[in-house]
C-alpha cells in the first residue's frame, strides 16, 4: 500500500515521469529511476503507463493551471484513434523516397531522414489540425536533414523535381550564384486528411543552422500583419531543428525569447527537434549540457512533449496534442521526436568510424513502415513495389527535364516591386510641400487630452514645430519622424526596431512619449492620419542575431512597408554577421529573394572606444557586388530624410545599409533648412559650392565632412574643396565624376577617413579614384592600420583627430 492519494500519485508522475518514459530507439538516452515515481500499487502502475510509455511530457513547469490540466487529460486519457493507413502510407512513401535517391545517386548528398521518417506522419497530423483550427498557411522552416523529403511530401514538389536537381539540370540559371537544393525555399499546397488546402512557404535558408529560426518567423509575423485581424489564426509558423543545433546555437535561443513579445509575437510557433541524437560526428554528451537538447525551450512557459519516433501512433497524438495547444494558449509548443540516423552525417560520410557500436545496433533496427505494418498486422510489401514503381518512373521523367525546375516566383505583392541592377529611372520624387511639414510638426507633438508630458521632451516637441514652420533648422532626429509622419499619410506602413528605439539611443527620437504621472506611452506617429497605416515602433530584446533575421523576414513578406532595424551602436552589428552575410547581401543571389531592410548603424569616431566608434564599413562595402545592397552616411538631416523616404517610395527593393550620426545628431553644420525639405532629392555625392578654383580635393564621408570643413574655416584655406561621398554604393561614379569635372584646377586629388588603413572605405575607394581623378595625383590620409578600429582613449582620440586633419590640408601619403 502507497501512503499517497491517486491524486498525490500522478501529481508525482506528471512531473517527473518523463524521466523514465521510452523515448530512445535505440537506447542511450536510458529511462531513469527518478525516487518521486518509485511507488507501487493500481495507480502507480496506470500513471506509469500514461507518463512513462512513449510520449515523456514536460508541462509542470508551466505556471499556467489551466494549461497543465489541458496536458494531464490528455496523457491520462485512453489513446486517441489514429488514421494507421494514412500513417503507414506516408512512412512508405517518405522512407523509399530515401531509398530510390541512395540506390540511383549513391554518394550524393542528401541529408537523408531516414531512422525519423515518422517526422513525415507528424507534419501531416499537425497541417490536418492546424487547418481545422483555421490555418490557411504555414510558414515552414527547416534545415539540410530530411528537406528534399518535406519539399516532396508536405510542400507538394514532384519528386521527379526534386530528382532533376540530383541530375543538376540548366546550370546556366546558377551560373555564379544560387544554391544547393537542400538549402532552397518552395512554396507549396497541402491537401489534408480532411481535404483543406494549406499554402506552405519552406524559407530558404543558409548552412548556418537555426540562422533561419527568426526569419522564419518574422515572415509569418508579416503574412499575420497582411491579414489584420485573423493573422495568428491563419499563418502558423513551423520550425524544424535540428537537436545539436538547437541546443548549440545561440540564435534558435533569442529566436524562443521574441515569443511573448508584442513586437514579435505571432501567437505561438510550432518547434519540433527532429532528434536523431547525433551531429555530424558528435555524441550528445559532448554538444549538450542537459538530458534533452530541447531544454533549451524551458526559458519558456511552454510543454516540451518528447516522443519516441519509432511509435508513430504516440508522435501523430502528440502533434495533434502540440497544435490544439498552440490554437488554445497560443503560445510556443515544442515536440522532440527522438529517432536515429540511418547513415552517416551525409551520404559520403561513413559513421563507424566515430560509433561504431551504436551504428551495429541501428544497422538492426528494420526501416520504421516494416515495424509499423507489423505492429498494425498489415502487409507492406504490395504498397511498398507500388511506390518504388513510381518513384522510378519519376527517375526516368527527371532526366528529360531541361530547365531549373525548382525556380520560385515570388508571392503577387511583389508584383509592384523589383530588384536587379541600378537604373537612375527608378528614382522618385521625395520632397515634401511645407504645409504637410508643419501639419506633421504639429501632430509629432500633440497628445492626448490630460497626457503629461516631461518637460525636457516637451521642449524638443515645441522645437520641432518651430523647425517645421521654418524658424529653425531641423535637425536629424525631426528629419527622420518627419520622414516616417510623410510617409504614413502617403499610405506606407513603417516598422521600426531596435534597443531602446523608442526614444533613441541618444536621446534624439521619443517617437513614443511617456506620460510623467502615469508612464502610459503614446505614439504621436500611429495618430498621423485616420486611417492611416501601421505604424510600429518597438524596444527590441537585447539581441542583433535573432532581431535582425526577424527584421528581414518581416520586409520579405511585407515589400510595401519601410522596415529598419537600428542597432544601439553600429558596432554591435557584427552580432547579427549571419543576417547580413548570409541573408542580407547573398539573398537576391542566392535565392532570387528581395529585401528592402534598412539598417541603421550609430557610427563616427567621438572618443569612445573600440567599441562604440565603428559599424565596420569595410565589412559592408566588401559584400557589395552587382548592386545587392546600398551603402549610404547621410551627413545632413535633409539627406537622411530624402534617403528614407526614397527607400519606400521607389519601387527598387534593396537592403539599405546606413551610417547614421551620434555627436552629429545635434550639430547645428548637420542640419538642414526647411527648403532642403520641400524640394530636391538624395543627393549621393555632395559637391562643394564653397571655392573657386581649387587645387585640391578631399574627398570624405559622414561626420568627418563637417570636422574637415570646420577645419577650411580655421585656417582660412581657399585651395581646398570637400566633398561628401553620401553614398558608397551602388559607387555613385557619374556624380563623382560630374563633381571633378567642374573644378579643372585640381592637381590633386586626397580620400581622408577617420578609421585606420585596414578598415574604412580605403580599399574600396582608391582603386576608384585613381581610375576616375586621372591624370591628378591621389593621396589619402587616414590612422595606421590598428587590430581594433579605435583608442579607448578620448584624449588619445583627440590627438589622432587633430593629426588626421592637420594632414589633411598639408601632406597627404600616396596609397
Ligand atoms: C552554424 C553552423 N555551424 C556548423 C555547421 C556544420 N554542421 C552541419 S550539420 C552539423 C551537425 C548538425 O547536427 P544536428 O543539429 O543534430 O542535425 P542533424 O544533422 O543530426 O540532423 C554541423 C555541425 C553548420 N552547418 N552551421
Amino acid at each position: 500500500m502507497t501512503p499517497f492519494t491517486d491524486e498525490a500519485v500522478f501529481d508525482a508522475f506528471r512531473r517527473w515521469g518523463y524521466l523514465a518514459a521510452d523515448l530512445d530507439p535505440v537506447g542511450y538516452l536510458q529511462p531513469l529511476a527518478p525516487p518521486e515515481i518509485a511507488l507501487e500499487g493500481e495507480a502507480a502502475a496506470r500513471a506509469r503507463r500514461c507518463y512513462c510509455g512513449t510520449i515523456g511530457a514536460e508541462f509542470m513547469h508551466i505556471p499556467d493551471v489551466e494549461s497543465r490540466q489541458w496536458i494531464a487529460e490528455r496523457m491520462e486519457a485512453d489513446p486517441a484513434p489514429v488514421d494507421s493507413a494514412r500513417v503507414l502510407e506516408r512512412l512508405i512513401r517518405a522512407g523509399n523516397f530515401e531509398q530510390v535517391l541512395q540506390s540511383r545517386y549513391p554518394g550524393t548528398k542528401r541529408f537523408s531522414l531516414e531512422g525519423i521518417v515518422t517526422l513525415i506522419p507528424v507534419m501531416d497530423e499537425a497541417l490536418d489540425r492546424a487547418a481545422a483550427l483555421g490555418a490557411e498557411q504555414m510558414v515552414l522552416a527547416m534545415s539540410h536533414r530530411g528537406r528534399l523529403n518535406v519539399m516532396v511530401h508536405i510542400v507538394g514538389k514532384s519528386a521527379e523535381d526534386v530528382f532533376a536537381r540530383f541530375e543538376d539540370v540548366d546550370p546556366r540559371t546558377f551560373l555564379g550564384g544560387g544554391d544547393v537544393k537542400y538549402h532552397l525555399g518552395a512554396t507549396g499546397n497541402y491537401v489534408t486528411a480532411h481535404g483543406a488546402a494549406v499554402e506552405i512557404h519552406m524559407v530558404s535558408n543558409p548552412s548556418h543552422l537555426e540562422a533561419v529560426d527568426p526569419v522564419a518567423v518574422g515572415r509569418a509575423r508579416a503574412k499575420q500583419a497582411r491579414l489584420c485581424g485573423r493573422g495568428t489564426t491563419c499563418v502558423l509558423p513551423v520550425l524544424l531543428h535540428g537537436d545539436a543545433a538547437f541546443a548549440g546555437q545561440g540564435t534558435a535561443a533569442e529566436t524562443l525569447n521574441l515569443a511573448n513579445l508584442d513586437g514579435y509575437t505571432v501567437g505561438g510557433t510550432l518547434h519540433v527537434v527532429v532528434n536523431n541524437m547525433i551531429g555530424f560526428t558528435a555524441n550528445p554528451q559532448d554538444t549538450v549540457s542537459s538530458r534533452f537538447a530541447a531544454d533549451v525551450a524551458k526559458r519558456l512557459p511552454i510543454p516540451i512533449f518528447h516522443v519516441n519516433a519509432e511509435d508513430p501512433d504516440a508522435a501523430v497524438r502528440v502533434a495533434r496534442w502540440a497544435v490544439e495547444y498552440r490554437y488554445k494558449f497560443h503560445t510556443d509548443v515544442v515536440v522532440d521526436l527522438i529517432g536515429y540516423r540511418r547513415h552517416g552525417h551525409s551520404e559520403i560520410d561513413d559513421p563507424t568510424t566515430t560509433q561504431p557500436v551504436r551504428y551495429r545496433r541501428i544497422a538492426a533496427l528494420p526501416p520504421v513502415w516494416e515495424s509499423y505494418a507489423r505492429r498494425h498486422q498489415t502487409d507492406a510489401a504490395p504498397r511498398v513495389a507500388e511506390i518504388r514503381g513510381e518513384l522510378e518512373a519519376a527517375l526516368k521523367r527527371a532526366r528529360n527535364i531541361r530547365k531549373n525546375p525548382l525556380l520560385r516566383q515570388l508571392p503577387s505583392y511583389w508584383n509592384a516591386f523589383q530588384g536587379g541592377p541600378y537604373d537612375p529611372a527608378l528614382e522618385v520624387d521625395t520632397a515634401v510641400r511645407a504645409e504637410e511639414l508643419i501639419a506633421i510638426g504639429e501632430l509629432l507633438g500633440r497628445v492626448p487630452a490630460g497626457f503629461s508630458v516631461h518637460p525636457k521632451v516637451k521642449k524638443l516637441l515645441d522645437q520641432r514645430v518651430q523647425m517645421t514652420q521654418g524658424r529653425q533648422a531641423i535637425d536629424f532626429g525631426a528629419a527622420e519622424l518627419l520622414a516616417y509622419g510623410s510617409l504614413l499619410r502617403q499610405g506606407t506602413p513603417v516598422r521600426l526596431t531596435g534597443q531602446d528605439t523608442r526614444r533613441g539611443t541618444f536621446n534624439q527620437r521619443h517617437a513614443t512619449l511617456f506620460d510623467t504621472e502615469t508612464e502610459a506611452a503614446y505614439t504621436p506617429l500611429a495618430n498621423m492620419a485616420f486611417p492611416q497605416p501601421e505604424f510600429e515602433v518597438y524596444d527590441s530584446p537585447l539581441s542583433e542575431a535573432a532581431v535582425v533575421g526577424f527584421e528581414y523576414g518581416y520586409s520579405r513578406d511585407y515589400p510595401e512597408t519601410l522596415v529598419l532595424w537600428e542597432a544601439q551602436f553600429g558596432d554591435f552589428a557584427n552580432g547579427a554577421q549571419v543576417y547580413i552575410d548570409q541573408f542580407i547581401a547573398a539573398g537576391e543571389d542566392k535565392w532570387g529573394l528581395l529585401s528592402g531592410l534598412v539598417l541603421l548603424l550609430p557610427h563616427g569616431y567621438e572618443g569612445q572606444g573600440p567599441e562604440h566608434s565603428s559599424a565596420r564599413l569595410e565589412r559592408f562595402l566588401q559584400l557589395a557586388a552587382r548592386d545587392n545592397v546600398q551603402i549610404c552616411q547621410p551627413t545632413t538631416a535633409a539627406q537622411y530624410f530624402h534617403m528614407l523616404r526614397r527607400q519606400a517610395l521607389r519601387r527598387w527593393r534593396k537592403p539599405l545599409v546606413v551610417f547614421t550620426p551620434k555627436g552629429m545628431l545635434r550639430h547645428p553644420a548637420a542640419a538642414s533648412p526647411l527648403p532642403d525639405f520641400t524640394s530636391g532629392r538624395f543627393l549621393p555625392v555632395i559637391p562643394d559650392r564653397e571655392v573657386t578654383n581649387p587645387t585640391r580635393v578631399l574627398v570624405a564621408t559622414g561626420k568627418i565632412v563637417h570636422e574637415l570643413r570646420a577645419e577650411r574655416k580655421k585656417r582660412g584655406d581657399a585651395r581646398t574643396a570637400i566633398f561628401a561621398l553620401e553614398q558608397l554604393y551602388p559607387f555613385p561614379e557619374k556624380e563623382l565624376l560630374a563633381a571633378l569635372k567642374e573644378y579643372s584646377t585640381v592637381r590633386e586629388v586626397v580620400w581622408v577617413q577617420e578609421e585606420p588603413a585596414n578598415m574604412g572605405a580605403l580599399f574600396f575607394l582608391m582603386p576608384r579614384l585613381r581610375r576616375m581623378a586621372k591624370p591628378r595625383s591621389v593621396l589619402s590620409v587616414k590612422l595606421s592600420a590598428s587590430p581594433s578600429p579605435a583608442t579607448g582613449s578620448g584624449k588619445a582620440h583627440e590627438v589622432q583627430q587633430k593629426t588626421l586633419l592637420a594632414l589633411a590640408f598639408t601632406t597627404a601619403k600616396a596609397q
